[in-house]
Formats: C-alpha cells, structure tokens, sequence
C-alpha cells in the first residue's frame, strides 16, 4: 500500500533499505552479510515510531481456529504477541477454535450445526466446547508464548468472572413469511459484563492474558460465546486501542475482490446493503464496528496465516487488512 493508513503515525528517516555506506555487495550481486544486516537495523528503526505510536497501549487480539491450524504460523504468532510486550504494547489474546470444536464432536459422533455461524449448543456440545477451548488449545498458546520467551496466562470466562453471560436469543427472519422468529440454539452466550480487573492486574504484571470464549451466569451455568463476539466485548470494555481480528482472508475484499485497505461506518452499512459484504463476513465487520462505537480506536480484519501478521499490521506504515474506523 503506498499510503500510510490514516496517516497513524509521523515518517520516519529510514526507508527500510540498506544503509548506503554499506551498499559494498559482494561481486556476483548476493548481499553481503553487512549488507543484510543493515537492512535489518534499518528495518528496527523504521519500526520506532510505531512502536512509541502503540507502547503503554491495550490491543486486544482474536486468534481464530483457522488461523492456528499452521504449526509454523502458529510460532510466528506466539514471537509476535512476544515481541509485541516486549516493545511496551500490552497484547491480550483472546482466541477461537471452531474446527478443533468439531473435530472432537466428529471423534465423539455427536452432531453439530450452525444457525447464522453461530453452533447450536445443547449440554453435551457446551461441555466439549469448554473442554477443547479453555484445555487443549487455551494452554497450548500460553505454552507457546513461554517457549517464545514471553510471559502467559490462560483464563476462560469462568476466571474470577471475567465474562457474564445470559442465554442468547438468536432472532432469524423467516425467508418465506419474512417474519422474525427467536429459536433455540441452547446455551450460547450473550456478554453482559466483562470483568476487566483480572486482566488489567495480569498485564500490569507483564503477563499476557489468553482468554478462551466461555461465559458463565450467576448460577454456574456456562455459555458457550462466538470468539469474534467475546473479543469485541473485551476490547470494548478495556477501552483498548486497537481491535485485531485474525481470519483466513485477507480483510474486506471489493466487487473486484481488492483488499480495502480502510473503512468507516457509514461505508461498512452502504456495502452491506449491496452486497460486496456478505456471508461470515457480516458478523464479523459488525463486531469490528461495535467495538469501535464502545471506544475502541480501531478495529483491523486480517489474515493471521500471513507470517509476522500482528507486526506488518501494528509496526509498518501500510498496516495489514481492512481498518475500521467510526
Ligand atoms: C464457537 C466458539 C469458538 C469460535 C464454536 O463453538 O465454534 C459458537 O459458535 P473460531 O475459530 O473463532 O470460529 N461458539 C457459539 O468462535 O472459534
């Protein structure tokens, strides 16, 4: 992208290319190892006014199922939540795993099925989604952070009631009356409240929270939430600077299928209403546009399969996906 997005933060001096003092390439045209390396401390200092732009700031970062899948991206992200603590952001994971949700339901042959993207919950889908989101997958990311260096915790809703839940009453339009009717869908959360003070004394400690998508009630009950939507509900809550919601897909594509680079919300509903945004990706910009109407400065929609995702978006001038802005 040839613009700076938003024009977030002021130039810098370098341009990312080698220092021309140390442009003494070896004959045959391969960089020389002064060479390389001083494409990489131009790299570094081309970063600084990005990372001064984010230090000292909340950014709320939902890792989906899809985007996990990769062992090798995987790494890169646990580097990158790392790397980003360690420049002073404040990073909080919050993460999905839908397709490691169906996975244990197949080897278990229970059935499952989706009401506008959002899985049908009954007891026995609730107990295997608790075990597989705030289990296998909640700490295999906390590992993965210590393995990068980095400090982690893993929490789901149900820690010191982070997430409050009450039942969601899923309203779908009856194609043929065009009537809109509330169904059951079971026990699918709905976030009221979020507590903020346990996450806040765990980044104040210089621990990043990892946060699985489970919500719990006054009586216990547990609540299965949509990951997009817990997310939303965390970022809004902390007030946090930037939203990122890491998917399969570049970000929001256009008629031609170009990534936009940005958007506000008055172009979010006019490509709504033509259709350029359409299916799974509805849910997920209308997440992105409520957290920013809950105080959120921005909310971002990129690939997290993309290596180094997290700083391509926050450290480099052209950012990464589609931003929304009110
Ligand atoms: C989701 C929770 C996981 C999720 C589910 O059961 O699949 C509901 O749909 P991804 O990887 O972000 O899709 N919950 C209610 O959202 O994961």
């Amino acid at each position: 992208r040839a613009v700076c997005r938003g024009g977030r933060v002021p130039g810098s001096q370098h341009t990312g290319k080698a220092n021309a003092m140390h442009m003494n390439a070896v004959e045959d045209g391969t960089p020389s190892d002064l060479e390389r390396n001083s494409m990489t401390a131009g790299v570094l200092s081309d970063a600084l006014p990005f990372i001064q732009a984010h230090a000292d700031r909340t950014i709320v970062i939902k890792y989906g199922g899809h985007a996990m899948e990769d062992e090798e991206a995987s790494l890169s992200f646990a580097q990158d939540v790392v790397m980003l603590k360690q420049c002073g952001v404040n990073p909080v994971v919050v993460h999905g795993g839908g397709p490691q949700i169906a996975a244990m339901l197949k080897r278990l042959d229970i059935p499952t099925s989706f009401v506008e993207g959002v899985r049908v919950s009954d007891p026995a889908t609730v107990e295997i989604a608790e075990m597989v989101l705030c289990g296998s997958i909640n700490k295999g990311i906390a590992s993965s952070i210590k393995r990068a260096g980095g400090r982690a915790v893993g929490l789901s809703g149900k820690d010191d009631n982070l997430l409050i839940a009450k039942k969601l009453g899923k309203k779908i339009v009856d194609e043929e009356t065009g009537e809109v009717k509330v169904v059951d869908i079971g026990c699918v959360g709905d976030i009221t409240a979020v507590n903020t003070e346990v996450i806040e004394d765990l980044v104040s400690s210089g621990i990043v929270p990892i946060i699985a998508p489970i919500g719990v009630d006054e009586s216990g009950q547990t609540y299965n939430c949509n990951a997009d939507t817990a997310a939303g509900a965390i970022a809004g809550a902390l007030k946090a600077h930037r939203l990122l919601l890491l998917t399969d897909v570049a970000g929001v594509l256009n008629k031609e299928k170009e990534l936009l680079p940005q958007m506000d919300s008055v172009k979010v509903e006019e490509l709504i209403e033509d259709g350029t945004i359409f299916g799974g990706m509805i849910p997920k910009v209308n997440t992105a546009l409520d957290a920013v109407k809950a105080g959120v400065g921005a909310s971002i929609i990129l690939d997290g399969r993309v290596r180094n995702a997290l700083l391509l978006e926050l450290f480099t001038p052209g950012g990464a996906g589609t931003l929304i802005r009110l």
